[in-house]
Parts: C-alpha cells; structure tokens; sequence
C-alpha cells in the first residue's frame, strides 16, 4: 500500500529553557512519589538517584521525538528532497537534527556519570549536591542546543507549506492559465472533486484528485498560480520550488483555452505551453483545448493551426475527455491501455 508522506505534522522542537524546567518538575514529582527505606543517607540516594533519571529521561525523549518526527533526510523522494532545500536547506537540516540527537547522548552520559557519583555520596547534603549538579549539567547542555532547536522550530513551521502527495503513483500535473478549466478537467478526469493540499509560494495550493484503471490508482495534479505564467518572470527561489513538481509528474496535461474567454490571449496561452515543455522537457506534454464548445469555426482553425495535435475536449460535459485519457494511459500503463 502506498503511503502519503506528510509534513504537515512535524514535531515542535521545545524552548530549551522550558524542556529543561518540565524535566526538573516531572523529576520532583516523581522523586516524592516513591517510596524509600532505610537508613537516610540510602533513602536520600534512592531519591535524587530517582531525580536525576526521571530529569535524564524527560529530556531525551523529547529530544529523540523531535528527531524521530522528521521524516528521514537520506531517502527523501527528490520532489521532497529539492523543496526542502529550497525551504530549509537539507544540508542545515541534517546538521541541526544530528546535534539535537547528540545533545540526547550527552544528557544520557551525564545521567550515568551522575548516578556513579551519588553512589560515592557521604551523606544526604552529599546527595542533593550532586542531583543539582546532575540537573546545571543537563540544563546547560540543553541550552547550548538552543540554536538547533529554534532552527528546528522555523523549519517546522516551514515544512508544513509541504503537500501530502503520492511520490510513486503514475501522476498526471495539470497546467495552463488560470480560469481555462484546469480544475474542472481534473474533475472530468478523476469523477470527484479535488482534495486542496498546501504549496510552497502559492496560496492556492495543490489539488490533488485519484482514479483508477485496471486496479492502478492514478494522481491528477492541478497546479493553481504555479504555470501560469512563464518561469523566468519568477524569482529562482520560486522557479526551483515549482520544478520540483517535474519529480512527480508522469505526464503533463496542458490546458488551452483557445476560446480566450479565460482573458488570457491564444499567443500567450502557446507562449507558455512552450515554457511549460522546455521545464518538462524529459515528459510527454499532452495538449487539451478546452471549452470546444465555444469556439466558432475561425478559433477553432486557429487552435488547431496553432497546436495540431491538441485534443479538443469540453471538460463541463465530459466529451472529448475519454480520447485524452486513452492517450494519457498508453503513456503510462503502455501494457494496459
Ligand atoms: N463553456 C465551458 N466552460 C467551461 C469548460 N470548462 C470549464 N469551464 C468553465 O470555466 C470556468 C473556469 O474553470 P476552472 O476549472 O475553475 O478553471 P481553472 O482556473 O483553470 O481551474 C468555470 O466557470 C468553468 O465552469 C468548458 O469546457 N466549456
Ligand atoms: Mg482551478
């Protein structure tokens, strides 16, 4: 079963002031929940030995989820892996999250250096000495990962602008101009409406729609605010955030409007197709010229002057759309179709 990668619920990374304040309030909590026997000093070192582990315990297990929670940078599909760097830098990244995990190791060390030394402990002052010295240790080597954790906390906030895609499911990107009916071939092509994920640089998002052929699912991408307009007018930031879309597509289905009631001209409209292959120019570029239905005869000569093998489609009512999805499904799944 193939699985979303998700970014929208990345862990938190904690203020380490605030880590270091819960750990030594759980650990008081826990110490005077316990009870102990015998002779002081053995009941002094029973506490502050339950002190410092609990102290120890909370800490790391914050410090590893954080860790755990973000997905595994060294096998990041490359969609993912150019729009974290774009976003974060994958290199930062992997340095901050090896020094959290490290700070982890330490506080463990620190814990185990402690408990050998309450063992040496004369007396229950003795005792209490060396859990405050436990705690300044741990707390101070929990700070010094401030700047980690706060790049941590940023690159959270940034990741989750990432989508929940399918990295490995045959996926078709739709492009064009706005208003051509982007969307509602997406729906032709998928029988639903589309599921709206968040996008890097666009408020529009992604959306996101499924069908399924032979037993094979397959993923509609539509693309709002991403190709519509030519990349060079985006700053390289922008451009390398929308072409790492060209890791998820399969096939890109390019919508004309050759009707121009989207307000956007046929030349303008061709420019970017031309754009549009250039950025895919290892993909297939399917041709819809959509709203047929409006075109008299001298657009729809010019549409066909201008783009001899667009399929002519009218993706309200469906018609046309069946011609384009056979063409899209001898790409894909050659052996099917
Ligand atoms: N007449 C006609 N209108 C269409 C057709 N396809 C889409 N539309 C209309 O064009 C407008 C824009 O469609 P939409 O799918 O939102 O475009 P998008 O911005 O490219 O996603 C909507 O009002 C649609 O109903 C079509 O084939 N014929
Ligand atoms: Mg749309």
């Amino acid at each position: 079963m193939q699985e979303k990668l998700s970014f929208e619920r990345l862990p938190v990374a904690p203020d380490p002031s605030e880590l270091a304040d819960r750990a030594c309030k759980a650990a008081a909590k826990a110490a005077t929940a316990i009870e102990v026997r015998g002779p002081p000093l053995h009941a002094a070192r029973q506490r502050e030995g339950r002190r410092i582990k609990v102290m120890s315990a909370v800490v790391r297990r914050a410090l590893s989820r954080l860790v755990a929670g973000f997905p595994s940078l060294l096998n990041l599909p490359p969609f993912y892996r150019d729009l974290v760097e774009v976003l974060v830098g994958v290199d930062k990244l992997r340095k901050s999250l090896g020094a959290v995990d490290g700070t982890a190791q330490v506080v463990g060390k620190l814990e185990r250096e402690h408990l050998r030394k309450l063992r040496a402990a004369g007396s229950p002052a003795g005792a209490a000495a060396v859990r405050r010295q436990a705690f300044g240790r741990i707390s101070s080597v929990v700070k010094r990962a401030g700047e980690h954790l706060a790049f941590l906390r940023g690159a959270s906030e940034k990741l989750s602008s990432l989508p929940a895609v399918f990295t490995d499911m045959p996926t078709i990107v739709i492009a064009g101009y706005p208003n051509v009916g982007k969307t509602t071939l997406l729906r032709a092509l998928t029988g639903s409406a589309p599921e709206i994920a968040p996008y890097p640089f666009t408020t529009k998002g992604l959306q996101l729609g499924y069908f399924e052929h032979h037993h094979r699912r397959y993923q509609v991408i539509d693309t709002p605010g991403l190709f519509d307009r030519p990349l060079e007018k985006r700053n390289p930031i922008e451009r390398q955030a929308i072409v790492a879309l060209r890791h998820l597509a399969d096939i890109v289905v390019f919508v004309l409007e050759p009707s121009e009631t989207c307000g956007y001209e046929f030349p303008d409209q061709l420019r970017l197709l031309d754009d549009i292959r250039r950025t895919f120019a290892e993909l297939e570029v399917l041709v819809a010229a959509n709203k047929a239905d409006l075109l008299d005869e001298d657009k729809m000569r010019r549409a066909r002057e201008g783009c001899a093998d667009a399929f002519f489609v009218v993706a309200t009512t469906g018609q046309g759309v069946d011609e384009l999805l056979k063409k899209v499904l001898e790409i894909l799944a050659p052996d099917e179709a």
